[in-house]
């Protein structure tokens, strides 16, 4: 077929590792991306943020030369727009990024070619932005109707999980959406090229609404998860016990609690579903709002631990918004600490996060915060809360079994 050439618009978390992935299968790609420093970082080869193997793939993509980073589209046969899709502060969704990706790519199409939404969108948005460009190229169709060119518009959603995106970029199936039948068929065709999964055909809402529905799948069961874990302290037992235990039954898998669900897709997604459908979308609705809830719970839970002494020092253990990565985006373990350094100024609080090498931003300009190892933590504070279950910390959890712990992910659970 066709197509040898793509332009990724959004060099991210998605973008990149596609990008690359594309250029390790002989096409000729273009990255596109607003930020100067990931232009010039991908161009020498180097990964902006940390993501298991990418590094090999991107250096290799720029060395071959099939891969490139530049600041605006330039011609091709297919696009894939990566960019951010977060929502405002009502929980309405943020389509700014992708309206600025299409208006950006008008001027550079000629017809004939692919231009596939891989963000995760609200449904409706691939028309959106279908109807994005053919307002700045009314010259150009979706169908070929009075004659006018065709530009083929589908959605297919990333489903990665960070930590894992190389492996699963070519071993999950696909959903691929097609404002037309022939758009659905020309994008799979595109992800062929490196895909072993399969790939499934359906219409670009229907496509929306099922990423929406994976992300809020899971959200619901962790919020069930979550509400357990209120309910069994109301009841002074054990979660992770009761967990376990209703688990042997065949047809119960219940998920773990936690802190709260962070990260950009999970504790996000959700609400475009919400957004779209608020009169039906209770259940989901509810969920989002337990698992929103649960890292003031833990901080209350802190706060009780450490009354009565004067100046207590709290130490935490986990930053990251889930085990074993470095990434720390919409974390609840940070919000956790940011909120108990800065309400009580009082405390100091010793993070511990064998992954990163400082403190972000937001947590170093508290001066009662400080990231320590583990050594430190467990001989100077009162009270240690656990936040993130990193392999990194079974070999202290033995020790901290006999100490004054909040343990909000069930590692101390099999210690005891
Ligand atoms: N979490 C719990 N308890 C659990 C499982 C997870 O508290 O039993 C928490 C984690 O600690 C974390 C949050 O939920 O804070 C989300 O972590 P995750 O591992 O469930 O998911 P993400 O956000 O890393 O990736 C998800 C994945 N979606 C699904 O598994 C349905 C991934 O496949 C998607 O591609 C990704 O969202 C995305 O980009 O949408």
């Amino acid at each position: 077929m066709g197509i040898s050439t793509v332009g990724v618009i959004g060099l991210g978390y998605i973008g990149l590792p596609t990008a690359a992935i594309l250029a390790a299968n002989g096409v000729a790609v273009t990255g596109v991306d607003v930020s100067p420093t990931t232009v010039t970082a991908v161009n020498r080869g180097e990964v902006p943020f940390v993501e298991p193997d990418l590094a090999g793939y991107v250096a290799e993509g720029v060395s071959s030369g099939k891969l490139r980073a530049v600041a605006a589209p330039e011609p091709a046969d297919a696009y894939i727009v990566a960019v951010p899709t977060p929502f405002m502060a009502d929980h309405k969704p943020d389509l700014s990024y992708i309206r600025s990706a299409a208006e950006a790519l008008a001027p550079t199409l000629r017809g004939g070619e692919l231009v596939i939404l891989e963000s995760t969108s609200p449904p409706g948005t691939t028309r959106r932005m279908a109807d994005w460009i053919l307002a700045e190229r009314p010259d150009l169709s979706l169908d070929g109707s009075d004659g006018r060119p065709v530009i083929y518009v589908a959605h297919c959603p990333e489903r990665v999980l960070p930590g894992r995106v190389m492996v699963e970029l070519v071993t999950n199936d696909r959903i691929v959406g097609g404002i037309t039948p022939e758009a659905a068929k020309q994008a799979r065709d595109l992800y062929q090229v490196f895909c072993q999964g399969e790939i499934l055909l359906t219409d670009a809402v229907t496509a929306e609404t099922a990423k929406l529905v994976e992300n809020s799948f899971r959200d619901v069961n962790i919020a069930f998860a979550n509400e357990l874990s209120l309910v069994a302290d109301r009841l002074d037992i054990d979660v992770w016990e009761l967990i376990r235990l209703a688990n042997h039954h065949p047809r119960v898998n219940i998920l773990q609690p936690g802190p709260g669900v962070g990260g950009h897709c999970i504790a996000v997604d959700p609400w475009f579903i919400v957004d779209a459908a608020p009169e039906e979308a209770r259940l989901i609705r509810t969920a989002r709002e337990v698992n929103d809830s649960k890292p003031r719970w833990v901080l209350h839970k802190v706060l009780d631990a450490v009354a009565g002494i004067e100046a207590p020092v709290v130490a935490a253990y986990g930053l990251a918004f889930k085990p074993n990565i470095d990434d720390l985006r919409e974390s609840p373990a940070v919000g956790i600490v940011r909120e108990l350094a800065r309400t009580f100024p009082h405390t100091t609080v010793l993070a511990v996060e064998p992954h990163i090498d400082e403190l972000p931003a937001e947590l170093a300009e508290l001066p009662n915060v400080r990231l320590v190892d583990a050594e430190e933590a467990l001989a100077s504070a009162d009270v240690h809360t656990l936040l993130v279950d990193h392999a990194a910390f079974r070999a202290v959890v033995g020790r901290l079994v006999a100490k004054n712990v909040i343990d909000t992910r069930g590692m101390t659970a099999g210690a005891r």
